[in-house]
């Protein structure tokens, strides 16, 4: 017995056929949660569907320094531009680690960076809109990096081992992230009548962005049931969305501030909040490469690929010449 999955080459897709045994030894490790590492055998599109997610959640780590790197300058205490740097640096590991990870699964890390730079790769919706004011840098901790770990702590226990590790630290930091967002909004929203608009007008911008990072609703995300099925992803768009709003609504009041949706309440019944109506135009508008700062981020990290040729070069001269010394 063989499946046939398709496989997308450049020209034309080519049938292969895997092994109805080692589909069935494959399955019974997932559905027994046992790892899967780097050596094992797996079907050709759970490895392509982990390099898909894997390597987008690296470039959303990657293109997600922009926004916050721009304050680093402009923070307004040294207290708080050291806590920025720091934030901004653990980003830039969590991009390496999630990097690595994918190419114990075959990709090259040029191959991938090269999706990014063309437009093919997907990052994360979030990272198209501006930074503001400083209350935006508080919300970004706290809204982006709390829906981020509402999405990774699952991750932990997702089925391929080096992505499932890799969340485990991943997730120590993002705490710390949104715990010195939460922080410094904290202050603010104590401070004069100016602070605190500029914290409600944070939230009232990042607010609904922050909550369409979990991806389309269930009945339109087209790789949730193959995912779930795989132990990739361990909760769907919409339980992970529902849980974010739950955790989120009472921090929120706790800042005297007010969530931006008139159909925001709490159903007694359920045991959950009930939303109004997410602007999936809006999401799909900026997936496709038309938010409002996709442009400028693209062209940083263009830039910034084209300024560190020099220390690639630089690190494989080297390399070839440890080899060099090594064989003589
Ligand atoms: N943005 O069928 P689904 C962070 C795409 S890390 C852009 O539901 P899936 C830390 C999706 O790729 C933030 N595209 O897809 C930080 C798919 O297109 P494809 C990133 C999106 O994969 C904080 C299509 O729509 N986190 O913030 C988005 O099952 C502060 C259909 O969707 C991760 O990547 C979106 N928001 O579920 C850093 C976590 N949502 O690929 C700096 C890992 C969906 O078929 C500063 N990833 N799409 O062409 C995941 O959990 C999943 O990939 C989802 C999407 C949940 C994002």
């Amino acid at each position: 017995m063989y499946t046939t999955e398709l496989q997308k080459s450049d020209s034309k897709p080519v049938a292969i056929k895997e092994p109805q045994e080692l589909i069935d030894a494959f399955e019974a490790r997932v559905a027994a949660d046992a790892f899967i590492e780097p050596k094992d055998w797996m079907p050709d599109a759970y490895r392509r569907t982990l390099i898909r997610q894997i390597s987008q959640h690296a470039h959303s780590e990657i293109v997600g320094m922009l926004p916050e790197g721009n304050w680093i300058t402009r923070a307004p205490s040294l207290k708080r531009k050291t806590i920025l740097l720091a934030k901004v640096q653990d980003e830039a590991g969590h991009g390496l680690y999630l990097y690595s990870a994918a190419e114990t699964l075959g990709a090259s890390r040029e191959e991938m960076i090269d999706a990014l730079h063309s437009g093919k790769a997907k990052y994360s919706t979030i990272f198209n809109y501006p930074t503001l004011t400083w209350a935006d840098i508080g919300a970004i901790g706290w809204l982006v990096d709390g829906a981020a770990i509402m999405n990774q702590v699952p991750l932990q226990r997702t089925s391929y081992g080096p992505y499932a590790r890799a969340m485990v630290r991943v997730c120590k930091e993002e705490s710390f992230h949104q715990r010195q967002g939460y922080d410094a909004l904290i202050v603010m929203s104590n401070g004069t009548d100016e602070q605190k608009a500029m914290v409600q007008d944070a939230i009232d911008r990042w607010w609904w962005p922050a909550i369409m990072m979990f991806g389309p609703p269930d009945d339109n995300s087209p790789n949730s049931a193959q995912s779930i099925r795989w132990r990739i992803k361990r909760e769907t768009n919409d339980e992970l969305r529902q849980k974010f709003i739950d955790a989120t609504v009472p921090q929120v009041h706790l800042l005297g501030m007010k969530v931006p949706d008139p159909d925001l309440k709490w159903n007694e019944e359920r045991g959950h909040y009930d939303y109004g109506a997410l602007d999936w135009d809006e999401f799909y508008a900026v997936v496709r490469g038309e938010g409002p700062t996709a442009k400028e981020r693209m062209e940083a990290r263009r830039k910034a690929w084209d300024d560190g040729a020099w220390v690639r070069e630089a690190a494989d001269a080297h390399e070839a010449r440890r080899r060099l010394k090594a064989a003589a």
